[in-house]
């Protein structure tokens, strides 16, 4: 029988001189799914799964890129915000998404994954991150958009891991949500100033929605049929919902605010259907999906090469500050005088 060198958790009931028991590998397995299903948090020094380890690291590192490469969009309005207002609550907003981005990476970090590693993956264009922010924001109203709906849809794919099996993204995650829902709220809030406006201003918030509706709902990852690690995901408790039923909740939780706001969503076959209570979509153009993915977005390029540049300008922060945290060591590590 292949065993693995994990003692066996009650050892300290075994009589000294006999060699503790161990624990062969599919017990072990059959321990940790009984764990994870019972709801208990996985901690980082605990054993897990290989897979189970990989595929964290893969979806906390992607997140945590998506963090950091989704100030980029929303930079690109800063110098432009209509009122000091505005621009104070973006900042704040761009910030926060910092804030997350460093979270995620700490929390993959428990997993065994360099912050280094991560970051030099994604600079060499072999990292994923979501796929919304390879769209362009051509408009302030894009901004509003972006709050209302990307913010919104991250959030109904944030609660449910607020519940994720592993601890400290569990934990990650309840932070950020709450940051999360007064991103959305600001963002509704710039639509219906603007759709209380102009019919010029009513028009570009129109205009907004009629680009970000179908991206947004790619968002939530490919149909269920075709979304390789729903099922082990779910199974760990890592996901807690499919990708089709949070994009079904998003949408019954955004079609009537777009009412509210007396914008069209720009779907002709969007209805109504009385037996499940819920509004049926039209078809997504999941080729859209594909070709942002490899790397064929609109702004692909140009997100990509920014992260790039914004890395190599901020090394003098990076070395300023292994610096001062070298004089801080050998000062204290200093006979006193
Ligand atoms: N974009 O089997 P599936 C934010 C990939 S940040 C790109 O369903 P999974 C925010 C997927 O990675 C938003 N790739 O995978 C920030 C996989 O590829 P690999 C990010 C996508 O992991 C600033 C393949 O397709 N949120 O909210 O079970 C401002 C097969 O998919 C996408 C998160 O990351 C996509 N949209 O489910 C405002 C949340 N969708 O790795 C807002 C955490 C799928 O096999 N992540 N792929 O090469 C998740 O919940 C899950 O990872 C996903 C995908 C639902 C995204």
């Amino acid at each position: 029988m292949h065993v693995s060198r994990e003692r066996h958790s009650d050892r300290a009931a075994s009589p000294s001189l006999t060699p503790p028991p161990v624990i062969g590998e599919p017990d072990r397995d059959r321990r940790f799914e009984a764990r994870v299903t019972r709801d208990e948090k996985v901690e980082p020094n605990e054993w897990m799964p290989d897979a189970y380890r990989k595929t964290l690291i893969r979806q906390i590192s992607q997140h945590a890129h998506s963090e950091i490469v989704g100030m980029q969009p929303e930079g690109n309005w800063l110098t432009r915000a209509p009122t000091l207002r505005r621009k104070a609550a973006l900042l704040a907003k761009i910030q926060d998404e910092a804030g997350h981005g460093l979270y995620l990476y700490a929390a993959a970090e428990t997993l065994g994954v360099s912050r280094e590693e991560m970051q030099d993956q994604l600079l060499a264009g072999a990292a994923k991150y979501s796929s919304i922010f390879n769209y362009p924001t051509l408009s302030w109203a894009d901004i509003g958009a972006i709050g209302w709906l990307v913010d919104g849809a991250a959030i109904m794919n944030q609660i449910p891991l607020c519940r994720c099996s592993f601890g400290p993204y569990a934990r990650a995650m309840i932070r950020i949500c709450k940051e999360e829902s007064f991103h959305q709220r600001q963002g509704f809030e710039i639509m219906l100033t603007l759709c209380r406006g102009t019919p010029a201003q009513k028009a570009m918030a129109q205009d907004a929605l009629d680009r970000w509706w179908w991206p947004v709902l790619m968002m939530f990852g490919p149909p269920d049929a075709a979304s390789p690690h729903s099922d082990r995901s779910m199974r760990w408790k890592i996901k807690r919902l499919s990708n089709d039923a949070l994009r079904q909740q998003f949408v019954d939780a955004t079609v009537p605010q777009a009412r509210f706001l007396g914008l069209t969503i720009p779907d002709p076959q969007l209805a109504f259907d009385e037996a499940s209570g819920q509004w049926q979509i039209g078809a997504i153009d999941w080729s859209e999906f594909r070709a942002v993915l490899a790397g064929n977005g609109p702004c692909n390029r140009e997100r990509l090469r920014r992260a790039r540049e914004a890395h190599a300008a901020g090394a003098w922060v990076r070395e300023a500050a292994l610096a001062h945290a070298e004089k801080r060591r050998a000062r204290a590590a200093a006979p006193p005088s």
